[in-house]
């Protein structure tokens, strides 16, 4: 019985506590007392420990993931979108629009109908994650699949919104980034301070702008002390800051990172520059290994995109990189990785990264046999 009180007590305490990341990290962020706060809770995402994940990579490392699949629909948009459109609410918003690989896309429609506005979405037709779109059609939003990539849907929604009272959520709207700072907040109140590097993918290169932004805003805050390195990676077939140039026909596996103009090129420039970082490409199949490795390390279901940052880090740490770097603190270098969206949005690409299952007849000695009994 006492437990039991107990339990539930303690279970009250967790609901009142965190009610998403503009509650929590208010006075970093331009919201007032009038702002209406439109939130799904997002935020508060685990920092979790890599053990396994590290003693594979190198025993210089102690790596540590930030799950951002485990936000309310399963990305780290949701931190950006909960600012873009509870300002857009404030500001009296009836509409707003994004393109989108997919995330956005899916985040945007749900604060949206939480809101209860409208939300316009294009993406490329046929180039989305299953997931992802079933998500943006179940929230209820006008879905438009163009025959085109997504740096050629987001020069549409650029220049519509630009024109035509609709409100535009891409990552360059400025909300959008202030939100993701709350991802770096939150790393560092898990660790006390910042870690020495932060691995990162890119794609549109809002979230590696935002993580910079946030790391610096809470050292000026007095509320960590240091500053990570910021890497970051692209996919080879969708590497524009690597190569330095736009690429046409962006190309991966990782659907979610394939474009080939960044909207937020400079700054993501700036960010690995300025945190004397980098940018680097990451094959598919360095991409492929390191999705199969934190699921099979670490029990951490992740979309190809997010598993950018430890292929990345892998990468690295082959070519020596990390060599000549000294831990700031303990024996070993602590890296963040974010791990931007959830496995399941995309079930298809895990499917077609692993053997088919083994079918077999319905019977104990067929299956005792087969696995070794
Ligand atoms: C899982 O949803 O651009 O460098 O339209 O979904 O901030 O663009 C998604 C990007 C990494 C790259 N991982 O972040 C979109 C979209 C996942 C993503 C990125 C995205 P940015």
């Amino acid at each position: 019985m006492i437990e039991t009180v107990n339990h539930m007590r303690q279970s009250m305490d967790n609901y009142s506590k965190h009610r998403g990341v503009i509650n929590r990290y208010r006075e970093f962020l331009s919201v007032t007392d009038k702002t209406p706060i439109i939130t799904l809770n997002e935020g508060n995402t685990p920092l979790i420990r890599a053990e396994r994940l590290s003693a594979a990579i190198s025993d210089r490392l102690d790596i540590h993931l930030k799950y951002e699949g485990l936000n309310p629909t399963g990305s780290f948009k949701d931190r950006g979108m909960t600012m873009a459109v509870s300002k857009a609410i404030e500001e009296g918003a009836k509409a707003v629009m994004c393109a989108s690989t997919g995330n956005t896309a899916a985040s945007a429609a749900a604060y949206a109908g939480k809101a209860g506005i409208k939300c316009v979405v294009l993406i490329p037709d046929g180039a989305i994650a299953l997931g992802k779109l079933s998500q943006a059609l179940i929230h209820g939003a006008h879905v438009l699949a163009i025959a085109g990539n997504f740096d050629d849907a987001f020069e549409l929604v650029v220049s519509i919104t630009d024109n035509y009272p609709i409100t535009f959520v891409n990552s360059l709207n400025p909300y959008r980034i202030e939100g993701q700072t709350t991802g770096a907040f939150e790393i560092c109140d898990s660790l006390g301070d910042a870690p020495d590097f932060h691995a990162i993918p890119v794609g549109n290169a809002g979230n590696i702008t935002a993580y910079w932004k946030g790391y610096q805003e809470y050292q000026a805050a007095g509320c960590s002390e240091s500053l990570p390195r910021m890497i970051g990676f692209q996919a080879a077939g969708a590497a524009p800051i690597v190569l330095g140039h736009p690429v046409k026909n962006p190309e991966t596996f990782a659907t979610a990172i394939r474009i080939g103009n960044p909207a937020s090129w400079k700054r993501a420039e700036a960010a690995a520059a300025d945190s004397n970082g980098g940018i680097w490409a990451v094959t598919d199949d360095e991409i492929r290994e390191a999705y199969k490795m934190l699921a099979s390390l670490e029990g951490i279901f992740v979309e190809p995109a997010s598993a950018a940052s430890v292929a990345g880090v892998r990468k690295l740490v082959a070519e020596g990189y990390f060599d000549s770097v000294k831990p700031r603190q303990g024996d070993r270098i602590r890296i963040s990785c974010t791990l931007t969206g959830h496995g399941l949005k995309d079930p298809n690409a895990a499917i077609a990264s692993v053997e088919e299952p083994t079918k077999l007849p319905a019977d104990e000695s067929t299956i005792l046999e087969t696995i070794g009994l």
